[in-house]
């Protein structure tokens, strides 16, 4: 079915026009940019934009790091076409880069690992991020990921030990999608990102991944799981907010922390045991009422040094060292402290 949804929708929006004007640059498998005349400067192994690209860039070359200085690499919407396009090629970073306007805005291919896909601006492509075939132990980190016509992100074939967190992934059809079935991509982390005003939000057709402390707002369909697939939505303390949870459950009522007494149910497989009141944004927000103060501080204090108790501890014990609440739990309480909500 999924693969159904992801072509239909393909077909629906792209040109298929030639295009022109539109150069391909390689970063060589020897380091060297091709052709060099491409605005990219390179220093050891950091390629840096020096102006905007009309174009591809097809990368040869791992153990690089490739820093957009917040120019743009565009497309033309061209069916097929790849802003970043990679091919078994380990320890790759991408940051600061407005990728906008292709087929795939970053398209990757394994067996790779340890990529960093940072703060990037990634728009108004056909899909956003797609890693496909052993993407492992990598990392989608603070990236703005919106008006992707098809998907934000998309993991398939085996793509796993991943880390999605702190991006905003919004206005597409599927926010995030891990396509496979039940050998596919599992043991990926997915936490606080925004997740919002897509079609589907989460659709997740693989088992073993670890949604939690992101915040589903106004999608469509919130997550949805193909085949009754099991993943965990909690950290047995604390789950996800879900923007439709009230109307969902309006019986439902919070404890002193912020978390419903309801859990939420995605499927028969699938639920968020310890969904949140509110958005989650701050760990000092410890009772999570979207406010850093004195409440949150005496929630810390009152139990500092006390025997450990798993049901108060967890939602207290916010900085390293965890398992065991001390003075840096409190620090990063007043670090934040008099901070607001405001998205
Ligand atoms: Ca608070
Ligand atoms: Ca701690």
């Amino acid at each position: 079915m999924l693969t159904i949804l992801l072509t239909g929708t393909l077909a629906l929006t792209f040109n298929i026009q030639p295009v022109k004007g539109f150069e391909t640059i390689y970063i060589k498998a020897d380091g060297s940019v091709n052709p060099p005349t491409a605005p990219i400067e390179r220093n050891g192994n950091i390629y840096t934009f020096t102006d905007n690209i009309d174009g591809s860039i097809i990368i040869e070359v791992g153990l690089i790091v490739i820093d957009g200085a917040n120019y743009t690499l565009q497309g033309m919407k061209e069916v097929g076409s790849c802003g970043f396009f990679a091919n078994g090629l380990t320890g790759v970073t991408i940051k600061n880069t407005h990728i906008a306007g292709f087929w795939k805005g970053i398209d990757i291919y394994g067996p790779v690992r340890d990529w960093n896909i940072i703060q990037n601006n990634i728009t108004v492509n056909m899909i956003g991020i797609s890693a496909c075939h052993y993407f492992h132990d990598s990392i989608i980190t603070e990236n703005q990921i919106a008006n992707n016509n098809n998907s934000g992100i998309q993991l398939s074939l085996t793509s796993e030990y991943n880390t999605i967190t702190k991006n905003v992934i919004a206005n597409s059809t599927f926010g995030i999608v891990f396509e496979g079935g039940i050998s596919g991509s599992g043991y990926n982390v997915i936490t606080q990102n925004d997740i919002t005003y897509n079609e589907y939000g989460l659709l997740i057709e693989s088992s073993r991944n670890t949604i939690v402390h992101n915040n589903f707002i106004n999608n469509s369909n919130q997550a949805s799981i193909a085949e009754a697939l099991n993943n965990t939505w909690d950290n047995r303390c604390e789950g996800n907010y879900w923007s439709d949870y009230r109307e969902r459950y309006p019986n439902a009522s919070y404890d002193d922390y912020g978390i419903w007494n309801v859990s939420y149910v995605i499927d028969g497989s699938n639920q968020d045991n310890y969904p949140l009141r509110n958005p989650y944004w701050n760990p000092g927000d410890t009772n999570h009422d979207l406010k850093v103060d004195i409440y949150d501080i005496v929630q810390v204090t009152a139990y500092y040094g006390a025997p450990w108790d798993p049901d108060r501890y967890c939602h207290i014990d916010i900085a390293e060292p965890y398992g065991v609440i001390d003075i840096y739990d409190i620090v990063l309480i007043c670090t934040n402290y008099g901070k607001e909500y405001n998205p």
